[in-house]
C-alpha cells in the first residue's frame, strides 16, 4: 500500500512556532515514527506553501498510489483549486488537521475540501495524521474493485 502525507503553508513551521495550538515537535520527527508503525505501508512526505505545487503533488500520485492523508493548512479554508484537484483524482483524500478547526475562529469552521474528501480528521495533534492512515487502510480492505 502507497500513501502520500501531504502539508500545505506554513505547516513547515511546526515545531518551532505556536507550541500551545500544534504542539512542540516538528512533523520530520513525527514521521519517523508514523514510518516505523506501518512497515508495511510505503510512505512519500511532502510539504509545500504553494497551492499550485499541493495540486501538482495531488495530480502526480493520485491515479496509482492507494491515498493521501492532506492537511492543505490555511488553504483549506480557502482554495476551490485544491477542491477540484482532489475531485479529479482516483485515490481517496483524507482530510486532516491537527487543531481541532471547530473551537477556532468562524472562518476555519469551513472547508473547501471537505466535500471531495473520504472523510475529515481533527483535533487530536500529530495522531490525527495515524488516524488518517488508519483511515485509508480501512477503506482499502473494505475496497471491492
Ligand atoms: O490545525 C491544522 O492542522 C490547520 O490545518 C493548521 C493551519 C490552519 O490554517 C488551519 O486552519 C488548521 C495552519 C498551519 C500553520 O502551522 C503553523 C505551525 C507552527 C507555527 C505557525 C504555523
Amino acid at each position: 500500500m502507497k500513501i502520500l502525507i501531504l502539508n500545505g503553508p506554513n505547516l513547515n513551521l511546526l515545531g518551532k512556532r505556536e507550541p500551545e495550538i500544534y504542539g512542540s515537535r516538528g512533523f520530520e520527527n513525527y514521521y519517523e515514527e508514523l514510518k516505523g508503525r506501518y512497515p508495511e505501508v510505503e510512505f512519500e512526505y511532502a510539504q509545500s506553501n504553494i497551492e499550485g505545487e499541493l495540486i501538482n503533488k495531488i495530480h502526480e500520485v493520485g491515479f496509482d498510489w492507494d491515498g493521501i492523508v492532506f492537511n492543505a493548512g490555511a488553504y483549506t479554508h480557502t482554495s476551490v483549486a485544491l477542491q477540484d484537484a482532489i475531485r479529479g483524482v482516483k485515490a481517496p483524500v483524507v482530510e486532516v488537521h491537527i487543531s481541532n478547526v471547530h473551537q477556532r475562529e468562524e472562518f476555519r469552521h469551513h472547508s473547501m475540501i471537505s466535500c471531495a474528501c473520504l472523510g475529515v480528521i481533527c483535533g487530536f495533534g500529530l495522531d490525527s495524521y495515524r488516524l488518517g492512515i488508519e483511515a485509508l487502510i480501512a477503506h482499502k480492505g473494505m475496497a471491492h474493485d
